[in-house]
């Protein structure tokens, strides 16, 4: 099904568009043969482009070239769900690149991306293009704003192939005065916010098309991966000797923390506003982003959601009750909250996490009095930068676990796997200690230059320091008494041993903060097994190439099967980021490994040739998520009576070990 010859350009070979002259825009019409033989001058080759029937961009069009924009903001959404619909809706690929060549002069160039994406994504027959890195086409919501006039005066005089990488530097949003700031490396992290970023593009919560947002287990998904973003958050927060994040639940109450990103906007020539210390929520009322609400609008909400919560039930549009105390609650829940259009009742229960993030992101200027945009959490390739996201995304894990609480604890049929033992875990990293693993930082080069117009063109290297670990393998033994051959899901999780005070934790605590680190599928033969794994394997993370794509040496050779694999989806948890910073004294944890019964978790699919790699926080690409358990098994839930603390917790299916997680300060070039 890939898509037929002219959307593709030559790889190395400068292209230009062949545009029908009615494609100009007023303003280049009359001079269209100046400007034409300008562009085509260098080129090598020529994409001829349909002539089509002029598309009605009227919505598209009413957001200005040079604005901000925002998924959060409703008016945004509406206008990007047309163009999402324009795009979805042109019968032919050829038909597709003519309207979008046609758009991509008229409209904001960010709505443009994001709708282009969506549709590319979703399009039966543009499935298997790859989507250029996000950060390579706006590096600017990504990187210290200083960068650029660096990368410019490169690119200007230097030729290409003799250019230098320009460094990143590594404490720019802060200093150490500010605590907070000893979390930059995770906050401000290019994979995570690349996968952020992704999984919302992947997830959209509001389209034309119902079928675009409709997809299985979405709002279960958007509550179980954020939780996982909160929990991994809080490890970093132990291993920097900070205390657990702390939830935002009063929305009355100052944001303690304030966060400047130093970063402009290349689009709309403005710098991303600061958030002081101590800035309180307002009531917006916004004219030109058509908001009006109230802090008190999202009380509101709240104590809708708290209701349908304790009630066990949510109230439809026609006033029939949908349960919630039942597995399949959390996804309903997830909608309800997130909100996404598949809530079931938007008027009554409203936009509350969405709405948190506009709310905090114009708590510096409620009324526009200053003209001012969003800060950096109006924007899901920006969100996670600023520490109140984590204090957001504390508060709705914690009304999501309000409601995970009211299900019965998971009874000893539901964990235990007749027959199969675990019966040893060993973590080894590669040239180290056993249960060990160890951290230090990496310098790798991201290619910023095609977000950037700068002549003449060529490759420009933004060098950054980022989190990585020495790659290690789990070896697991499993009995398997059975006396036949049987099936089971290996599930993984790393947890803190010790509280912020260095006291053991209760089940009730610690399974929050259990981050996943792999799931995946084994055959055990009758007798004892060994398994081996190795954690670039992991269903939680893509490689580092993947989430970059800039490594073009390494790619695939084009229309490979191969390349279709390595194109699929950039969605997942960069691996570089797979286990917290840890201490230089070590971080104790603990190592917790599940066989589950396969019969109860098998989901029937095909998955061959689908992006499934990074399937625990991205799901499968137009498949069901391939597990059916709940996701977060078995720690989405409180313990069995009597079982106050993990090792009481486990069946004999399960095993957990000590594992200490240590950083070493120093730095290391990606090697080549
Ligand atoms: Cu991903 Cu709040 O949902 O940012």
């Amino acid at each position: 099904d890939r898509p037929t010859e002219p959307i593709f350009m030559e790889k190395g070979k400068a292209a230009v568009f062949d545009v029908p002259d009615k494609f100009l825009t007023d303003r280049y019409r009359p001079i269209s043969t100046e400007v034409q033989s300008r562009f085509g001058e260098k080129a090598e080759q020529r994409i001829p482009v349909r002539e089509i029937s002029i598309p009605d961009l009227r919505v598209p069009m009413s957001l200005a070239r040079d604005a901000q924009f925002s998924l959060f903001i409703p008016a945004h959404r509406r206008i990007a769900g047309r163009l999402i619909d324009i795009f979805m809706g042109v019968r032919s690929i050829d038909d597709l690149q003519s309207v979008a060549v046609f758009a991509r002069d008229r409209v904001n160039p960010y709505l443009f991306n994001y709708a282009l994406s969506v549709a590319l994504l979703h399009r039966p027959d543009t499935k298997g293009l790859d989507l250029p890195s996000f950060a390579q086409n706006f590096p600017d919501k990504f990187v210290d704003s200083r960068v650029f006039r660096q990368v410019r005066e490169e690119a200007t005089v230097v030729p290409d192939g003799s250019r230098m990488p320009i460094t990143i530097p590594r404490d720019y949003t802060a200093s150490d005065l500010e605590p907070e700031h000893r979390l930059w490396y995770f906050r401000e992290d290019l994979g995570i916010n690349l996968h952020h970023w992704h999984w919302h593009l992947v997830y959209p919560f509001e389209a034309g098309d119902r079928a675009v947002v409709n997809k299985d287990r979405r709002g279960e998904l958007f509550y179980y991966m954020h939780q996982q973003v909160v929990a991994r958050y809080n490890l970093e927060r132990f291993s920097n000797n900070l205390a657990r994040v702390v939830r935002f639940n009063n929305l009355r109450e100052p944001i303690a923390e304030g966060y400047f990103p130093k970063m402009d906007s290349l689009v709309s020539s403005r710098a991303w506003p600061p958030r002081f210390e101590d800035t309180k929520l307002s009531d917006l009322n916004r004219e030109l982003d058509q908001i009006n609400l109230d802090v008190s609008d999202m009380e509101r909400w709240r104590d809708r959601i708290f209701e349908a919560i304790s009630q066990g039930f949510a109230t439809d549009e026609s006033g029939n009750r949908v349960p919630l105390d039942n597995a399949g609650g959390i996804d309903i829940l997830g909608n309800i909250m997130e909100s996404s259009i598949i809530s079931p009742n938007r008027s009554l229960y409203g936009d509350f996490h969405n709405m948190g993030h506009v709310f905090i992101s114009y708590s510096h200027d409620p009324d526009h009095r200053h003209l001012e945009s969003f800060g950096v959490m109006g924007d899901s390739a920006t969100a996670m930068r600023d520490p109140v996201f984590y204090r957001w995304h504390a508060y709705i894990d914690d009304i999501f676990q309000e409601h995970k609480i009211r299900l019965p604890p998971y009874t000893l049929p539901e964990l235990d796997y007749d027959g199969v033992t675990v019966t040893g875990i060993q973590v080894s990293p590669e040239g180290g200690q056993a249960n060990v693993l160890q951290t230090f930082w990496q310098q790798s080069d991201v290619d910023l230059s095609r977000g950037m117009d700068f002549v003449p063109r060529g490759n420009v290297f933004a060098r950054f320091t980022h989190l990585q670990h020495t790659p290690f393998t789990y070896t697991i033994n499993v009995n398997n008494d059975s006396g036949a051959q049987r099936f089971g899901t290996v599930r993984i999780f790393l947890g803190p041993k010790r509280d912020e005070r260095r006291q053991g934790m209760l089940f009730k605590d610690q399974r929050l903060l259990m981050v996943e680190l792999d799931k995946f599928i084994v055959a055990l033969n009758p007798g004892q097994n060994t398994i081996r794994r190795r954690s670039t394997e992991s269903s939680v993370t893509i490689p580092f190439e993947r989430t970059f794509r800039n490594l073009d040496e390494n790619r695939p050779a084009a229309g490979s099967a191969d390349e279709l694999e390595f194109n699929f989806c950039g969605c997942g948890w960069p691996n570089h980021m797979l286990i917290p910073k840890g201490l230089p004294e070590g971080l104790e944890c603990e190592l917790f490994v599940m066989v589950s019964n396969y019969d109860q978790d098998r989901v029937e699919q095909e998955l061959v040739g689908t992006c499934s790699d990074a399937a625990s926080y991205c799901g499968v690409r137009d498949r069901l998520y391939p597990d059916r358990r709940p996701m977060g098994y078995p720690f989405d839930r409180l313990s069995r009576a009597g079982a106050d603390r993990l090792v009481n917790f486990l069946t004999p299916n399960m095993s957990i070990v000590d594992v200490v997680v240590r950083h070493d300060n120093r730095v290391v070039p990606r090697a080549a």
